[in-house]
């Protein structure tokens, strides 16, 4: 067993926070770290919470995580902010708000960049994600902005997805187009406070029936405050009651199932994409002067490179 995966199974905050470093900077013995800890995940649940910057995804989570506190359960928050690739801005932000849950032992928060995750930020997310999860907390959160790809399959690796929507903003049809309604299982009209609230709850329900309209599931709506902390009982009722529903209807095993093929096909490409650039690194890209002078294409050099990497010349599998 990887030293690091005992101390988190004796809930060692700093052998966990160490683990979720060596998972970002894709240290050489990850492996390992990652097979000795997943059978000691204990199915927390992983709750997805996206929306536009300035949605009130953060506000949200701190007053989740003041909620959840005080019905006992521990949770662990993992803050996706691809937009902030430097530790300052609206990660710091959030750091500030998230002040009171530090000196907390049932909170864990920890904030990811996009520097450092060779592996792609999904899958480094993922993995901080289960390396929480075998450190024992009941529940984990999620919060990234809404914005592209990576953020979708950061969302798709959650049982329960939120999308956290403004009155007034025009951000239905934002969503929409980012393929994110496809992925709600819920709907969070937070500053429920700021007026537009009926027009924007007609828009969702519109737009529910355009896409959800064969499902047995229909997304709930709920709406929050968090600035005065209201709604987050009902929001807590809404995400329980998602999660009753993958249970019963065997969703949430179909979803498990599908996230972790996905897993292990990344981890795949990642592997080897990282052996041929090493090898190919260490043979100086032997094809780069064929390529200058026209003697060969770039398809060719790939073919090339796959094949003999996929039966090298001495006849022995790398
Ligand atoms: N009026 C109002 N403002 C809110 C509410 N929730 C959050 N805000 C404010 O919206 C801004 C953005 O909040 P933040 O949580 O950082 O959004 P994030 O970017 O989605 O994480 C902050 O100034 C919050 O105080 C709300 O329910 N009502
Ligand atoms: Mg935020």
């Amino acid at each position: 067993m990887h030293p690091l995966a005992k101390r988190i199974q004796q809930k060692d905050e700093r052998a966990l926070a160490k683990a979720i470093t060596l998972a970002e900077n894709n240290g050489a013995d990850k492996l390992e770290l990652l097979k000795s800890i997943y059978s000691h995940q204990k199915s927390a649940h992983w709750i997805g919470i996206t929306g536009s910057p300035g949605a009130g995804k953060s506000s949200l989570v701190n007053r989740l995580i003041s909620f959840l506190r005080k019905k006992g359960m521990t949770v662990g928050i993992v803050a996706v902010d691809p937009t902030s690739p430097f530790s300052g801005g609206s990660i710091l932000g959030d750091r500030v708000r998230m002040a009171d849950h530090f000196t907390d032992p049932g909170v864990f928060i920890r904030s990811m960049g996009t520097r450092g995750s060779l592996g792609g930020l999904s899958r480094s997310t993922k993995e901080t994600v289960r390396l929480m999860d075998a450190y024992g907390f009941d529940v984990i959160l999620i919060e990234t902005v809404g914005v592209g790809q990576s953020e979708l399959d950061i969302m798709k690796l959650a049982d329960s997805v939120a999308v956290v929507l403004n009155p007034g903003s025009g951000d239905v049809v934002q969503v929409f187009k980012a393929g994110i309604m496809e992925i709600a299982d819920l709907f969070v009209v937070n500053k429920a406070d700021m007026p537009g609230v009926p027009k924007l709850l007609a828009e969702i329900e519109a737009m529910l029936d355009l896409v959800k309209h064969d499902s047995p599931y229909r997304p709930p709506v709920v709406q929050t405050i968090s600035t005065e902390n209201k709604g987050l009982k009902e929001l807590w009722d809404a995400i329980l009651l998602h999660r009753e529903y993958l249970e019963k209807s065997g969703e949430g095993k179909e979803r498990k199932l599908s996230n972790l093929k996905r897993e292990v096909m990344e981890v795949v490409q990642h592997e080897i994409y990282q052996q041929v650039w090493t090898h190919e690194q260490k043979n100086g890209f032997s094809w780069l002067a064929d390529l200058e002078s026209g003697k060969t294409d770039p398809y060719t050099a790939a073919e090339q490179i796959l094949t003999e990497h996929m039966q090298p010349a001495d006849g022995k599998q790398k």
